[in-house]
């Protein structure tokens, strides 16, 4: 699997073998690093020296838990969230990170995951004191809280796991709404080859250098963003989403600090770049060194990458570093890549927009198109379902047999061939290219979050007296820069005068940016019973989005956002 000119690395077959091989064998290189401030404020760790928190964490959980239990991890983005992840890997426990909860906001999606994956230990930073004061994080069921900064050091006392291909060794929570999160079981296995998928498609050594901001809870930031440069060994520099989010700048410059060969993320994240990163700004930025501007998570614009290559150009960035990928979680992340050296490749789809290519499925792995219906192969060309298959692909969503077996075990009709994962995306395969054209799950990716439509609504309804619950319906629409969030929502008679109606838009737009830190694009106000319902009285999104485009809903006061706006923090 290792491509030509990786270094030569003992043959291991979990991260905490190669983890340990390397804290023997290369113990004072740096393997991660951290910008507390997003800009000069940085913090470093040999492999040694994480190897050695790793050993104390697994120490003190071994005497905690039993091997392949879950254990909660709720930390700010940082080096100790890290550790902490390393530290369960190391005791042989099943880590399952979560976005932390934030002082005054919604608890739901934590307690949520707490409430499903039943771990009885929690690790945390005391950075997080205050917001355990303020809520009562063991309300779901007794949660008991080790905050790994003050433990005591017993490296001494750790014990080897005894793990292997098929124990599992975190569970990803993306999928799934916020009250029904799923937990993606990840074993050992798949990790290892997908964590080799990436070194050999991207073409990783011990000379590549990575900057990474994204999310470190989700499986690109996790498993791309640290995961990768510990297996493959190369340093990485990592900084928090929010310091990115608020001044883009602050990636771009790093990536010329720390000249990096590896950095990327969502497609909305090179716009912000060219929308907020001013002319004067981009004077002293060098991209020369970035040979692999991954993008993916979200649907690639063209137009997007023609307006970041032409911006920085002149800064030394190559088109051809652009690398546009596809992958989900229910197969650990990564499924169809190009190779490193290729450029995208652009396919004009009139009278769509051009369509960007996703490369070729992993080594390893068969990607079918399927018809979702007749679950026959599709023609070379014709849109169906993505369907994946290989070593990568999930053990299936934690405790959930019903919905695992739906999504984790399609056969093709005909042949009987599987089990194949169903990734409820759509796309076509055109001369071994993956196009991405679409999506069958009620999925949204707004601002580079993956939304459900009824979490929305009922954060919106909730949120101002004036809204008539369950008359609010969520929907996303193309829009500038991609895919844009609508919320048509019904008002009470009450509030139906002039004067009170603007306070209510601004009023969806803060529920939104409030809680899920994504923009709204445009809102439509209605009256009581304008939103179209089934006959079980459920909004019919479909048909309630096709009206607003075509613009027959009778809206008493739209709004819609003149440019991309900043989702407030
Ligand atoms: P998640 C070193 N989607 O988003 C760094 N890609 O997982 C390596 N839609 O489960 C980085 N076009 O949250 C390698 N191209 O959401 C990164 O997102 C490889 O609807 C990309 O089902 C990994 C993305 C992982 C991720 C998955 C959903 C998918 C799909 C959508 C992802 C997309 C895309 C269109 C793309």
């Amino acid at each position: 699997m290792l491509h030509k000119g990786a270094e030569p690395v003992a043959p291991a077959s979990t991260l905490v073998d190669r983890l340990r091989w390397r804290a023997e064998h290369q113990s004072s290189r740096r393997a991660l690093s951290f910008l507390l401030d997003g800009e000069h404020d940085i913090r470093h760790l040999t492999y040694a020296e994480l190897d050695h928190t790793a050993r104390v964490i697994a120490a003190h959980l071994q005497r905690l838990v039993q091997p392949g239990e879950r254990v909660l991890l709720a930390y700010p983005p940082g080096l100790a969230y890290v550790t902490a992840f390393l530290g369960c890997l190391y005791a042989g426990a099943v880590a399952v990170p979560t976005y932390p909860p934030r002082p005054n906001r919604s608890w739901t999606r934590f307690e949520a995951i707490a409430r499903d994956a039943k771990p009885r230990f929690m690790l945390t930073s005391s950075d997080l004191e205050t917001v355990w004061k303020q809520g009562d994080a063991g309300a779901a069921q007794p949660l008991h809280r080790v905050v790994t900064e003050a433990l005591t050091d017993c490296a001494a006392d750790w014990l080897p796991p005894d793990v292997n291909q098929a124990s599992l060794a975190f569970l990803q929570y993306t999928s799934g709404s916020t009250g029904t999160p799923k937990g993606v079981m990840i074993s050992h296995g798949n990790l290892w080859h997908n964590l080799g998928v990436i070194q050999s498609r991207f073409e990783h050594s011990a000379q590549s250098v990575g900057v990474i901001w994204l999310p470190p809870y989700h499986d690109m930031g996790l498993i791309g963003g640290i995961l990768q440069p510990l297996y493959a060994g190369f340093p990485v520099v990592l900084m928090s989403p929010l310091a990115c989010i608020q001044r883009p700048l602050r990636w771009l410059q790093a990536i010329t600090r720390y000249r990096a060969t590896t950095s990327g993320g969502p497609n909305f994240a090179y716009d912000w770049c060219v929308e907020r990163i001013s002319e004067a700004k981009r004077a002293g930025l060098d991209l020369s060194s970035w040979d692999v501007a991954f993008n993916g998570a979200e649907p690639i614009s063209a137009a997007t990458l023609d307006r970041f290559a032409n911006a920085f150009a002149p800064f030394g960035f190559r088109r051809q570093a652009f690398y546009p990928c596809y992958g989900l979680a229910e197969s650990t992340l990564y499924v169809a890549g190009g190779g490193k050296a290729a450029s995208p490749v652009i396919e004009p789809a009139p009278p769509a927009r051009p369509r960007v290519g996703c490369g070729q499925p992993a080594p390893g792995h068969q990607l079918v198109i399927a018809h979702p219906e007749t679950r026959t192969p599709c023609p070379e060309g014709e849109v169906g379902e993505i369907w994946v298959r290989g070593p990568s692909v999930a053990q299936g969503y934690w405790n959930q047999p019903a919905e695992t077996e739906t999504t984790f075990q399609a056969y093709l009709a005909e042949s009987g061939e599987g089990p194949f994962l169903r990734t409820g995306d759509l796309g076509l395969v055109q001369r071994g290219e993956l196009f991405v054209t679409g999506r069958m799950k009620e999925l949204m990716i707004i601002d580079g979050r993956n939304l459900y439509p009824h979490d929305l609504e009922h954060t919106v309804a909730q949120y101002h007296s004036g809204f008539v619950a369950g008359g609010g319906v969520a929907f996303s629409i193309d829009g500038p820069g991609g895919e844009r969030l609508v919320i048509v929502q019904e008002v009470k008679r009450e509030y139906l005068q002039k004067t009170a109606l603007p306070p209510l838009v601004s009023a969806v737009r803060q529920a939104i940016a409030t809680e899920y830190e994504a923009s709204v694009y445009g809102v439509a106000l209605v009256k009581p019973g304008c939103i179209p319902k089934t006959s079980s009285g459920k909004p019919q999104r479909l048909q309630c989005r096709q009206a607003y485009l075509q613009q027959t809903l009778d809206p008493v006061l739209t709004w819609q956002a003149e440019t991309r706006d900043v989702p407030a923090n």
